[in-house]
């Protein structure tokens, strides 16, 4: 049996199109303050409304073919934009840490969304700091911010923004690795901005040496009500054995029929094999 985290890596494979390294499937979490423009960036990656841009309580999974890469986005209720995370009800935070496991064996990445037409300073920053941290300190090294309501941004560079808006926000995108991206939500056609997202989110996950989140189990309070059973999972897991997911569902207290999850994710010695070659 290989330990989780060679498995975590060789799951990261990488394909060859032309010149470039992509992954054949992407795992994406997005997270980020109420209004934010979570939901819209969810639609504007797959190229579809697939998700509703009324407020959801509840993680919101779907998945769709974008630039020849099978594309999971966990959509995620947001916060208080500036109220530190005492103030955010216990299901949102719930809900944050519970995204994760929503796309077994973990992202690859999880987007930060900000928007770029609203200040950004101290207490929004702390409180992003604070919500990400539920999920533990090494998101860090997989969170991308993703800067939204890009037409909003004239003829300034997303450079002199960051740098107009200040410490806090400077701060905060050097502690994402200077990972940043713009989407206009406005302009869905526009699939270059798209496939630069996955470019970049790829070139971070090689970086990782393929590795993708997951929490470690000594991490922040906030995932102490996460069952023992999914720290516990095998580190290869077979077809047909039980995903981590039923197991929250039935621990959540009902179905979560938008979620979309079926279940079938696991990977077997030959999928593995498979990708592999
Ligand atoms: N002009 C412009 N509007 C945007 C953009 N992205 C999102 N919006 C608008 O901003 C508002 C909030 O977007 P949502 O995608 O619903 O934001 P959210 O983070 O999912 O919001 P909650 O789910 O309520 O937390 C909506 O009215 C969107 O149409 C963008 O890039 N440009
Ligand atoms: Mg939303």
């Amino acid at each position: 049996m290989l330990p989780n985290h060679t498995f975590r890596s060789i799951k990261a494979v990488f394909s060859l199109t032309g010149d470039y390294f992509h992954l054949s499937e992407l795992r994406i979490v997005l997270l980020g303050s109420r209004d934010a423009g979570k939901s819209s960036s969810g639609n504007t990656i797959l190229g579809r409304e697939e998700f509703d841009l009324r407020t959801a309580t509840q993680c919101v999974k779907r998945h769709g073919e974008v630039a020849g890469r099978q594309v999971t986005v966990v959509d995620t209720p947001g916060w208080s934009k500036n109220l530190p995370v005492e103030y955010t009800p216990e299901l949102v935070k719930q809900e944050i840490v519970f995204s994760v496991s929503l796309c077994p064996p973990g992202p690859h990445t999880l987007l930060l969304v900000i928007r770029v037409d609203v200040s950004f300073k101290e207490e929004e920053t702390n409180a992003a700091e604070d919500h990400l941290e539920l999920l533990s300190e090494k998101v860090w090294s997989h969170t991308i911010v993703l800067f939204t309501h890009g037409d909003c941004l004239g003829d300034t560079t997303i450079e002199q923004h960051i740098q107009r808006e200040g410490k806090a926000l400077q701060w905060l995108v050097e502690k994402c690795g200077n990972r940043y991206h713009v989407l206009n939500n406005e302009k869905k056609g526009d699939v270059t901005q798209v496939t630069e997202l996955l470019e970049k989110i790829e070139e971070m996950v090689a970086a990782n040496s393929g590795d993708v989140f997951y929490p470690e189990r000594d991490c922040e309070e906030g995932m102490n009500w996460i069952p023992e059973e999914m720290w516990e999972k095998p580190s290869l897991p077979l077809k047909g054995a039980h995903s981590i997911d039923p197991l929250l569902l039935s621990m959540s207290g009902g179905s979560r029929p938008e979620t979309g999850y079926d279940g079938s994710e696991q990977m077997s010695w030959l999928d593995l094999w498979l990708n592999l070659c």
